[in-house]
């Protein structure tokens, strides 16, 4: 079985980063080690009115050294939502400190969404997280995300495929080896994925239907089944495909049911489909 380590907070209500990581990256039958970054009431989000935030920053190391004494390896590292400038710098050392052969690294630049910023973040956040994406062989993230770390103007849709492949090489310049933008929109009926595998020099998309509304911890959901995806052995373009389509499956039942949003995405209606995908 392979084992991964996943970098962020606990939003202890709302399902995000953590609380989604692990039950989705666990179903696919992928071992799941967790460095918790902070322990926060729930998201930073305006829907819930305000949030504690107990920052573990100065447990990194320790829990580091603790783990090379017992020397503790893993297949891959992924990173999801992290809080500071200081936290930064102690995981890109973490990587190197764990980095092995046949290993990969996702980051996913949590930055914003729909245009915004999250709480917090600016666009010096931004340009570090834009440095942090070089430790990466993935990233994956959204229009809002890709026009921070590009620093650029946020544009919603509309824009040419020249358009997306050009900001695709621009990504592909901080140093992953594969680079995909979700939530592309060049029309209406044409959302979905767009991403480019850097060695090799090939594109690939994956359309799917657009469904309207913000859906928050929908990011975490869908990069946490990418990674489950590639360590199992998916291609890229085979895993963003299987995570979108279980991030879409997710929405869908969260639609099905009267649930107040700001409780999150029901991706746990849509597990049983995302495991049966690993039998094939
Ligand atoms: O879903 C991303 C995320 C993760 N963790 C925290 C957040 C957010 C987005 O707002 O606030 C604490």
């Amino acid at each position: 079985m392979k084992r991964i380590l996943t970098i962020q907070d606990v939003s202890c209500v709302g399902k995000c980063s953590l609380t989604v990581a692990l039950p989705i990256i666990s179903a696919a039958q992928v071992e799941t080690c967790v460095l918790p970054t902070a322990v926060l009431s729930n998201h930073t989000h305006e829907i819930f009115h305000g949030y504690t935030f107990a920052d573990l920053t100065g447990e990194i190391n320790p829990i580091v050294r603790q783990w090379l004494i017992s020397g503790v390896t893993f297949d891959a590292i992924y990173t999801g939502y992290l809080g500071s400038f200081e936290q930064m710098d102690l995981i890109e050392n973490l990587i190197e400190t764990f980095r092995q052969d046949d290993q990969f690294v996702f980051i996913d630049p949590v930055l914003g969404d729909a245009g915004k910023l999250y709480s917090g973040f600016d666009k010096h956040f931004a340009k570090r997280m834009a440095k942090f994406c070089a430790k990466a062989d993935y990233i994956a993230p959204n229009m809002t995300e890709v026009a921070a770390l590009l620093d650029r103007e946020y544009i919603p849709s509309g824009y040419s495929e020249e358009y997306v492949c050009q900001t695709l090489y621009r990504l592909a310049e901080l140093g992953p080896r594969v680079v995909a933008i979700t939530g592309v929109e060049y029309a209406k009926d044409q959302y979905g994925i767009v991403g480019l595998d850097v060695q090799a020099n090939e594109f690939f998309t994956y359309f799917h239907e657009r469904i309207d509304g913000s859906y928050h911890g929908a990011g975490d959901i869908f990069s946490s089944a990418t990674v489950a995806a590639l360590a199992r052995g998916k291609s890229a373009p085979e895993a963003f495909k299987i995570a979108a389509d279980f991030t879409l499956d997710s929405i869908r039942a969260t639609l099905r049911n009267p649930t107040p949003r700001n409780y999150g995405v029901d991706f746990e209606t849509a597990l049983p489909k995302f495991i049966r995908v690993f039998d094939q």
